[in-house]
Protein backbone atom coordinates (compact mmCIF):
# COMPACT_ATOMS: atom_id res chain seq x y z
CA UNK A 1 0.00 0.00 0.00
CA UNK A 2 1.87 3.44 -0.80
CA UNK A 3 1.63 6.10 1.28
CA UNK A 4 -0.74 8.73 0.36
CA UNK A 5 -0.22 12.14 1.83
CA UNK A 6 -3.56 13.39 0.18
CA UNK A 7 -6.21 13.04 -2.33
CA UNK A 8 -7.92 15.92 -4.57
CA UNK A 9 -10.36 15.75 -7.36
CA UNK A 10 -8.58 13.98 -10.61
CA UNK A 11 -4.99 13.36 -8.02
CA UNK A 12 -3.44 11.86 -5.37
CA UNK A 13 -0.42 13.47 -4.35
CA UNK A 14 2.54 13.46 -1.37
CA UNK A 15 5.56 15.41 -1.01
CA UNK A 16 8.93 15.70 0.99
CA UNK A 17 11.27 18.52 2.42
CA UNK A 18 13.58 19.53 4.42
CA UNK A 19 14.71 23.50 5.38
CA UNK A 20 17.95 24.16 5.03
CA UNK A 21 21.04 23.14 7.95
CA UNK A 22 20.66 25.68 10.80
CA UNK A 23 16.76 26.66 9.80
CA UNK A 24 13.92 25.96 11.53
CA UNK A 25 11.42 27.30 8.75
CA UNK A 26 11.88 26.51 5.27
CA UNK A 27 10.95 29.04 2.27
CA UNK A 28 9.67 26.10 -0.08
CA UNK A 29 5.79 25.57 0.17
CA UNK A 30 3.84 23.28 -2.01
CA UNK A 31 -0.20 23.75 -2.39
CA UNK A 32 -3.25 21.51 -3.62
CA UNK A 33 -6.32 23.33 -4.28
CA UNK A 34 -9.93 23.14 -5.78
CA UNK A 35 -10.90 25.53 -8.22
CA UNK A 36 -13.19 26.00 -11.04
CA UNK A 37 -13.37 22.37 -13.03
CA UNK A 38 -10.36 21.12 -11.82
CA UNK A 39 -7.38 21.42 -9.14
CA UNK A 40 -4.18 23.83 -8.55
CA UNK A 41 -0.97 22.35 -7.86
CA UNK A 42 1.91 24.88 -7.14
CA UNK A 43 5.63 24.95 -5.27
CA UNK A 44 6.83 28.61 -4.05
CA UNK A 45 10.57 29.01 -3.10
CA UNK A 46 10.79 32.21 -1.19
CA UNK A 47 14.22 34.02 -2.27
CA UNK A 48 16.97 33.32 -0.09
CA UNK A 49 16.05 31.38 3.17
CA UNK A 50 15.10 32.03 6.48
CA UNK A 51 11.76 33.59 7.55
CA UNK A 52 11.61 36.33 5.44
CA UNK A 53 11.56 33.62 2.22
CA UNK A 54 9.13 31.66 4.41
CA UNK A 55 6.99 34.37 4.93
CA UNK A 56 6.93 35.02 1.36
CA UNK A 57 6.28 31.70 0.45
CA UNK A 58 3.34 31.41 2.87
CA UNK A 59 2.11 34.59 1.47
CA UNK A 60 2.08 33.25 -1.91
CA UNK A 61 0.29 29.71 -0.85
CA UNK A 62 -2.30 32.01 0.89
CA UNK A 63 -3.27 33.86 -2.06
CA UNK A 64 -3.18 30.66 -3.99
CA UNK A 65 -5.78 28.91 -1.38
CA UNK A 66 -8.19 32.14 -1.71
CA UNK A 67 -8.57 31.71 -5.40
CA UNK A 68 -11.28 30.06 -7.04
CA UNK A 69 -10.06 30.76 -10.63
CA UNK A 70 -8.33 27.83 -12.46
CA UNK A 71 -6.42 30.43 -15.35
CA UNK A 72 -2.92 29.81 -14.19
CA UNK A 73 -1.53 33.16 -15.66
CA UNK A 74 -3.82 35.54 -13.34
CA UNK A 75 -3.22 33.17 -10.92
CA UNK A 76 0.33 34.56 -11.28
CA UNK A 77 0.07 37.75 -11.71
CA UNK A 78 -2.63 38.10 -8.92
CA UNK A 79 0.52 36.39 -6.68
CA UNK A 80 2.69 38.79 -7.57
CA UNK A 81 0.62 41.73 -6.59
CA UNK A 82 0.32 40.35 -3.00
CA UNK A 83 4.20 39.81 -2.99
CA UNK A 84 5.20 43.22 -3.97
CA UNK A 85 7.61 44.25 -0.91
CA UNK A 86 8.31 40.66 -0.03
CA UNK A 87 11.45 38.43 -0.93
CA UNK A 88 9.53 37.25 -4.04
CA UNK A 89 9.29 33.73 -4.81
CA UNK A 90 10.13 31.05 -7.45
CA UNK A 91 6.95 29.84 -8.42
CA UNK A 92 5.78 26.82 -10.71
CA UNK A 93 1.89 25.70 -10.68
CA UNK A 94 -0.56 23.71 -13.26
CA UNK A 95 -4.06 23.02 -13.14
CA UNK A 96 -5.78 19.88 -14.00
CA UNK A 97 -8.73 20.03 -15.77
CA UNK A 98 -10.42 16.97 -14.17
CA UNK A 99 -12.89 16.31 -17.19
CA UNK A 100 -10.79 17.40 -20.58
CA UNK A 101 -7.72 15.84 -18.73
CA UNK A 102 -5.62 18.63 -19.79
CA UNK A 103 -2.72 19.94 -17.22
CA UNK A 104 -2.23 23.49 -18.11
CA UNK A 105 1.29 24.93 -16.35
CA UNK A 106 3.24 27.70 -15.99
CA UNK A 107 6.62 28.14 -14.15
CA UNK A 108 8.17 31.95 -13.28
CA UNK A 109 12.34 31.38 -11.45
CA UNK A 110 13.59 28.05 -10.91
CA UNK A 111 11.08 25.67 -9.59
CA UNK A 112 11.66 22.49 -12.00
CA UNK A 113 8.81 20.59 -13.10
CA UNK A 114 8.50 17.33 -14.97
CA UNK A 115 5.41 15.43 -16.54
CA UNK A 116 6.71 11.46 -16.75
CA UNK A 117 4.30 9.63 -18.99
CA UNK A 118 2.28 6.17 -16.88
CA UNK A 119 2.92 4.45 -20.82
CA UNK A 120 6.48 4.94 -21.55
CA UNK A 121 5.93 4.46 -24.84
CA UNK A 122 4.27 7.89 -25.34
CA UNK A 123 6.10 10.20 -26.98
CA UNK A 124 7.92 12.22 -25.55
CA UNK A 125 8.13 9.62 -22.54
CA UNK A 126 8.52 13.12 -20.15
CA UNK A 127 8.41 16.76 -20.61
CA UNK A 128 9.75 19.72 -18.64
CA UNK A 129 7.91 22.56 -17.42
CA UNK A 130 9.88 25.53 -19.39
CA UNK A 131 10.65 28.09 -17.16
CA UNK A 132 11.26 32.03 -17.78
CA UNK A 133 13.57 33.75 -14.98
CA UNK A 134 12.06 36.12 -13.31
CA UNK A 135 11.16 36.64 -9.59
CA UNK A 136 6.90 36.51 -8.57
CA UNK A 137 6.86 39.96 -6.58
CA UNK A 138 9.85 41.78 -8.09
CA UNK A 139 10.14 40.96 -11.39
CA UNK A 140 7.66 39.05 -13.75
CA UNK A 141 8.45 37.97 -17.39
CA UNK A 142 5.82 37.97 -20.38
CA UNK A 143 3.70 34.68 -19.29
CA UNK A 144 3.32 32.25 -21.02
CA UNK A 145 1.32 29.02 -20.38
CA UNK A 146 1.08 25.69 -21.94
CA UNK A 147 -1.33 22.54 -22.31
CA UNK A 148 -0.97 19.20 -22.07
CA UNK A 149 -3.18 16.04 -22.55
CA UNK A 150 -2.11 13.87 -19.90
CA UNK A 151 -3.96 10.13 -18.65
CA UNK A 152 -4.73 8.53 -15.67
CA UNK A 153 -1.29 7.49 -14.30
CA UNK A 154 0.95 10.26 -15.12
CA UNK A 155 3.35 11.51 -12.47
CA UNK A 156 3.66 15.45 -12.24
CA UNK A 157 6.63 16.56 -10.46
CA UNK A 158 7.71 19.77 -9.01
CA UNK A 159 11.26 20.24 -7.09
CA UNK A 160 12.81 23.59 -6.00
CA UNK A 161 16.45 24.48 -6.40
CA UNK A 162 17.70 22.42 -2.95
CA UNK A 163 17.37 19.35 -5.23
CA UNK A 164 19.64 18.73 -7.89
CA UNK A 165 18.48 18.55 -11.69
CA UNK A 166 19.07 15.04 -11.69
CA UNK A 167 15.95 14.14 -10.39
CA UNK A 168 14.71 14.52 -13.51
CA UNK A 169 15.40 11.39 -14.43
CA UNK A 170 15.31 9.25 -11.60
CA UNK A 171 11.54 9.64 -11.63
CA UNK A 172 10.07 5.88 -10.75
CA UNK A 173 6.46 5.73 -12.05
CA UNK A 174 5.73 2.42 -10.00
CA UNK A 175 6.59 4.25 -6.87
CA UNK A 176 3.32 5.69 -5.20
CA UNK A 177 3.46 9.46 -4.55
CA UNK A 178 4.89 9.86 -1.13
CA UNK A 179 7.30 6.88 -1.30
CA UNK A 180 8.79 8.87 -4.60
CA UNK A 181 8.60 12.23 -3.27
CA UNK A 182 10.76 10.82 -0.13
CA UNK A 183 13.39 9.28 -2.34
CA UNK A 184 13.91 12.09 -5.04
CA UNK A 185 14.75 14.01 -1.97
CA UNK A 186 17.06 11.47 -0.37
CA UNK A 187 18.95 10.91 -3.75
CA UNK A 188 19.16 14.29 -4.97
CA UNK A 189 18.81 17.07 -1.97
CA UNK A 190 21.37 18.92 -0.14
CA UNK A 191 21.69 20.54 3.23
CA UNK A 192 22.97 24.14 1.50
CA UNK A 193 19.29 25.38 0.79
CA UNK A 194 15.44 24.76 2.12
CA UNK A 195 14.61 21.92 -0.36
CA UNK A 196 11.53 20.24 -1.30
CA UNK A 197 9.83 17.53 -3.90
CA UNK A 198 6.31 17.59 -5.14
CA UNK A 199 4.62 14.30 -6.35
CA UNK A 200 1.51 13.85 -7.91
CA UNK A 201 -0.07 10.86 -9.45
CA UNK A 202 -3.01 11.91 -11.91
CA UNK A 203 -5.97 9.65 -11.63
CA UNK A 204 -8.83 8.25 -13.94
CA UNK A 205 -12.15 9.84 -13.86
CA UNK A 206 -13.91 7.44 -11.60
CA UNK A 207 -10.99 7.09 -9.28
CA UNK A 208 -12.09 9.75 -6.87
CA UNK A 209 -15.53 7.78 -6.56
CA UNK A 210 -14.64 4.23 -6.52
CA UNK A 211 -10.86 4.27 -5.87
CA UNK A 212 -10.38 0.43 -6.33
CA UNK A 213 -11.87 1.05 -10.26
CA UNK A 214 -8.48 2.70 -11.18
CA UNK A 215 -6.89 1.63 -14.03
CA UNK A 216 -3.88 1.29 -12.65
MN1 LIG B 1 15.80 27.61 -2.94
Amino acid sequence: MPLLLGRAPGVEWGFAATAMAGQSRSGDRQLVHPVRGGTLLAVADGLGHGDEAADAAARCAKVLMGSKSGRVIPLVRTCHDALIGSRGVALSLAVLDVASRELTWLSVGNVRGVLVRADERTVPPREELLSRGGIVGLRLPALHASTLSVEAGDLFVMATDGVDVGFVSSVDTHLGPAELATALLAQHGGATDDALVFVARLLGPLSDAAPAARAR
